[in-house]
C-alpha cells in the first residue's frame, strides 16, 4: 500500500510514546487515514506484533501536526488514540503527554524556526479547539533533548518542556462541571464529573472497597471493580455531554485516596480499560481541579497548599505529577503549567 513508506518520527512525550506525522504526509480522508494508522501500529492485536505500537494504550498514540493558518498559533496538533485490541482510532480525547513532543517535532520538521536557547511554540489543539504554549530548549536551530529535568515514570533526565494552558475548562464537555455540580451519585457512588482539559470521573477508592494504593496489575485483575467502573462510565458519558462512550477513550475514571508521598491526592486512573502507569497531563489537571471544589469526593481527601498560586502534586502509581496552578479571585484555575520532557527516538519511514 505504501511502497516508499511514510515519513514518521517516533518520540517519547512525557510518560507516553507515539508516532508523529506531518498532516500532509497522511491521507486527507479521515477513514483512509485511520485504516492506515491501524495498519502502521499493528491494531487490532493485543501484542501489536505486526506494527510499531507498543501493545499498551500509552504507547499506541499518534500526533498529526501542521503549520497553523490561525493568526495566534504556530502549529495545529491533532491527537489520535489508536486502540490496541480494537480496530478503532479515536480523536475524542486530547493528550498532554504526546503534546510535550509537538514543539520539538515542529522544529525538527521546519514548521517553526528555533530561537537560541529557548523557543516558545503556540499550539492549537484540534481535538478540543484549545491552546497550549510549549517552551522547549533549542540551540543551533535544533531542539535540545539532553538535560537534567526529571519526571516520574521516565528513568532518564532530559531537557525540560514547559506546557502552559489558560483555557482548559470544558474541553470536550462544554463546561468544567457538565452536570452543574461537583457532587453527583451514580450507582450509589459519589462522583465528580469534571473536564479541565480531560473528561474525568473522580471517585473515592474506598467506595469500591479499595485502598487506592493497589498496583496497576492488581486493579486490572479485579474484574468486579472493573465492571462496576465501566457501568458508571457508560452512565456518566451522556451526563457529561459525551454521548454514548462505549467506543470512546473518555471519560477517564480516577480513584482517589489520601496522599502518602507529600502530595495533594493519590490516584489510580482507568483510561478507561487499562490502568494508567502514572496519570495523564490533562487527567491530572482535572483531578487537581476537583480537589479544589468544596463538596467533591476528592476535596474530602486532598491536602492542598494555601495561596492563589500553588503547586499541586498529584500522586500516581510511579510517583507524582506536579502542576503549578494560578487561581483567580473566585478560586477557579486561571492558568496552569506542567514540567514534562520529550525525546526523539527515531526518524524514518514507516510501512503499512
Ligand atoms: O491526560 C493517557 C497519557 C494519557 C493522556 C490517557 C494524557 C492527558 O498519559 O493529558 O496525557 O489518559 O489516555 O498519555
Amino acid at each position: 500500500m505504501t511502497p516508499d513508506g511514510i515519513a514518521c518520527m517516533m518520540m517519547r512525550g512525557g510518560t507516553s510514546k507515539g508516532a508523529y506525522f506531518l498532516a500532509d504526509d497522511l491521507p486527507a480522508d479521515a477513514g483512509e487515514r485511520d485504516r492506515l494508522l491501524l495498519r502502521i501500529m499493528g491494531s487490532p492485536d493485543p501484542r501489536q506484533i505486526d506494527g510499531i505500537g507498543g501493545a499498551d494504550p500509552l504507547t499506541s498514540k499518534v500526533a498529526v501536526v501542521r503549520a497553523s493558518a490561525r493568526p495566534d498559533f504556530d502549529v495545529d496538533f491533532l491527537f489520535l488514540q489508536v486502540f490496541v485490541d480494537q480496530a478503532l482510532v479515536s480523536d475524542s480525547q486530547n493528550c498532554g503527554n504526546i503534546l510535550a513532543g509537538v514543539g520539538a517535532f515542529a522544529v525538527e520538521r521546519g514548521l517553526v524556526e528555533a530561537a537560541e536557547g529557548e523557543t516558545a511554540i503556540r499550539i492549537y489543539m484540534e481535538n478540543t479547539s484549545q491552546s497550549a504554549v510549549a517552551r522547549i530548549r533549542t540551540a543551533n536551530g535544533r531542539p535540545v533533548y539532553a538535560g537534567d529535568a526529571s519526571i516520574d515514570g521516565v528513568p532518564t533526565p532530559a531537557a525540560p518542556v514547559y506546557l502552559t494552558f489558560t483555557d482548559a475548562a470544558g474541553s470536550s464537555c462544554g463546561a468544567l462541571l457538565p452536570t452543574g455540580s461537583a457532587a453527583n451519585e451514580i450507582e450509589g457512588v459519589a462522583c465528580t464529573l469534571i473536564d479541565n482539559g480531560m473528561p474525568v470521573v473522580v471517585m473515592r477508592a474506598a467506595d469500591f472497597g479499595l485502598t487506592g494504593y493497589e498496583s496497576r496489575e492488581e486493579l486490572e485483575a479485579n474484574e468486579s471493580v472493573k465492571a462496576r467502573i465501566e457501568r458508571i462510565r457508560l452512565a456518566a458519558g451522556p451526563l457529561m455531554n459525551l454521548g454514548d462512550v462505549t467506543k470512546k477513550s473518555v471519560p477517564k475514571m480516577t480513584l482517589v485516596a489520601l496522599p502518602v508521598n507529600g502530595g495533594a491526592i493519590m490516584t489510580r486512573s482507568f483510561i478507561p480499560h487499562r490502568v494508567h502507569a502514572s496519570i495523564g497531563v490533562f487527567g491530572a489537571l482535572s483531578v487537581a481541579t476537583a480537589c479544589l471544589l468544596p463538596n467533591s469526593p476528592a476535596a474530602s481527601l486532598a491536602i492542598l497548599p494555601e495561596g492563589e498560586e500553588k503547586t499541586v502534586a498529584v500522586e500516581h502509581p510511579t510517583g507524582r505529577m506536579e502542576i503549578l496552578l494560578r487561581l483567580d479571585n473566585a478560586g477557579s484555575v486561571e492558568e496552569c503549567s506542567f514540567l514534562r520532557t520529550a525525546r526523539k527516538l527515531f526518524d524514518g519511514r514507516v510501512f503499512a
